[in-house]
């Protein structure tokens, strides 16, 4: 059987930040052009976006992996990578977006809503975007960062007014054919629908929108069936429908208890008591189904419900249900305090205020987390030291070092930068990463100060000083 679609795991990838390039320009007899190392492009997004036309979540069960494209690498020439390109997903209106434990990310409800689901990776910078007064010539570059990287799960809830509810067979979909342009599947077997059909009905000024969803049976609540999960499409319909059948040949049914245990399996799923409900008999077409109808009419109206005899097939009664609805949905959509359109829940990440953390393990291993730092572990390129050296500055100018000596770590102590799963481990060398007699040194070429004048040379080293007082801070272009 085909399974049903209106719950999906999708992996998404965001692209990768395309690597900084590290280039000096050259030309004929001037051979310190000095660096010219294009930055590397932006990795593209993986975006959530409603598109109404879109009513299923099918695609995404054929397909679940999705990735956007990497930002490409800088060139030499200052020359730019290009951003990578974001990856837009059309979802159906109403779908709800899940981490995999099941935290609510996001609720995308109306037209063209949208959600970054996977945000791509920074680009690096080149080495000329690196250059400054005392570092003119960085012979390293920065590494573009990886995309985020992960599974999601998407819920479509389906987005109605009117929601019809019933034993497979019913004529649910047959009805939805009738009263709006929808072409459901329509079959006489159990479970033709295995997604929720939805139609847009007009009846005078009032245009409403009605679903349908697999039919019940009993136990569904237990699995039977396909089970009581579609019924979260319900969850968002102001009114409710019972579409009974009064023609079926099977023996042990007839409408009123047909109700009752759809009732009972709307209670076992919970929170629907407050809608609105009416009852539709149909398929009184047939002799034997008009006088079932006739017969129960009475015992359900003594219950409160307002009952409508139709016939989906040789469409009769379907004018003053449709206006009944339209009525209903009128009420509803009065009692009901006006909905933003765009319930996007967004979950800060937590960040420290210093932003990091520095932590001893059982092990004796010391951990830093934090947005920086582990950013700016991925940006680094290990197989360069000049590159290194630029990491252990900017460490020790958000002030990591001097955490770490606070937290007891001593020289040759193991440092861990990330995760556990995903961190990048080194023994401590405070003498290195307080680069105090490395500030000021790294990235320079001797060559140029050959080249300089003293006037020139002692400008450059004051206007160094403010630079690195200046840099204290933390001195990332793109921060
Ligand atoms: N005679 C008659 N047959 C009908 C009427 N409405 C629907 N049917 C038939 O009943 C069968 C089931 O109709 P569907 O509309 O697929 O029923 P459903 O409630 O959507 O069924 P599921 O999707 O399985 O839950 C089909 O063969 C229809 O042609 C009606 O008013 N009169
Ligand atoms: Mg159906």
């Amino acid at each position: 059987m085909t399974t049903f679609v209106d719950r999906v795991e999708l992996h998404i990838a965001a692209g990768n930040g395309g690597h900084g390039c590290a280039s000096v320009h050259r030309e004929k007899f001037k051979p310190l052009g000095g660096p010219d190392g294009g930055n590397g492009g932006r990795g593209g997004d993986v975006i959530l976006t409603v598109d109404q036309s879109v009513t299923t979540l099918l695609d995404y069960h054929h397909s679940p992996h999705r990735k956007a494209t990497n930002g490409k690498p800088g060139e030499g020439g200052n020359r730019a990578g290009k951003d990578g390109q974001d990856l837009v997903l059309p979802v159906p209106d109403g779908t709800v977006v899940l981490d995999k434990d099941g935290n609510v990310l996001a609720d995308l409800v109306g037209h063209g809503t949208s959600y970054v689901a996977a945000q791509g990776g920074r680009g690096g910078l080149g080495n000329a975007a690196l250059a400054s007064a005392r570092r003119k010539a960085p012979g390293f570059a920065l590494l573009g960062v990886p995309g985020d990287l992960g599974d999601i799960v998407l819920e479509l809830k389906t987005v109605a007014d009117v929601a019809l509810v019933g034993y497979p067979s019913a004529g649910k979909s047959s009805l939805i054919s009738v009263l709006s342009a929808a072409k459901p599947k329509i079959a006489d077997y159990p479970f033709t629908t295995l997604v929720p059909n939805l139609g847009v009905v007009t009846a005078g000024s009032t245009v409403y929108t009605i679903a349908d969803v697999p039919g019940l049976i009993p136990g569904a609540s237990q699995g039977r069936g396909l089970g009581l999960e579609f019924l979260r499409h319900v969850e968002r319909c102001s009114v409710l429908v019972h579409v009974l059948d009064t023609a079926t040949l099977e023996s042990e049914r007839d409408p009123v208890s047909d109700l009752d245990i759809i009732e009972e399996e709307l209670k076992q799923y919970g929170g629907l008591g407050d809608r609105p409900r009416i009852v539709v008999l149909n398929k009184i077409d047939v002799p034997d189904g008009k006088d079932l109808a006739e017969m129960v009419r009475p015992d359900l109206e003594a219950r409160g419900y307002r009952v409508f005899e139709v016939s989906a097939v040789a469409h009769l009664g379907l004018r003053e249900l449709t206006f009944a609805l339209g009525d209903l949905v009128g009420q509803a959509r009065a009692a009901k305090p006006k909905e933003e359109a765009t319930r996007i829940v967004i979950r800060p990440k937590a960040v420290d205020d210093a932003g990091f953390t520095v932590t001893q393990e059982e092990d004796g291993l010391f951990r830093v987390r934090g947005e920086k730092p582990e950013r700016w572990v991925r940006q680094t390129d290990f197989n360069n030291d000049e590159a290194v050296g630029y990491l252990a500055d900017r460490l020790n100018r958000l002030g990591v070092e001097q955490e770490l000596m606070k937290a007891g770590a001593r020289s040759g102590d193991g440092v861990a930068i990330g995760p556990e799963d995903n961190a990048v481990v080194f023994d401590w060398e405070p003498s290195m990463m307080s680069g105090a007699e490395m500030l000021g040194r790294r990235g320079e070429d001797h060559r140029f100060e050959e080249q300089r004048p003293a006037v020139q040379r002692r400008r450059d080293r004051e206007a160094e000083r403010d630079e690195s007082l200046r840099e204290y801070g933390d001195f990332d272009p793109f921060e």
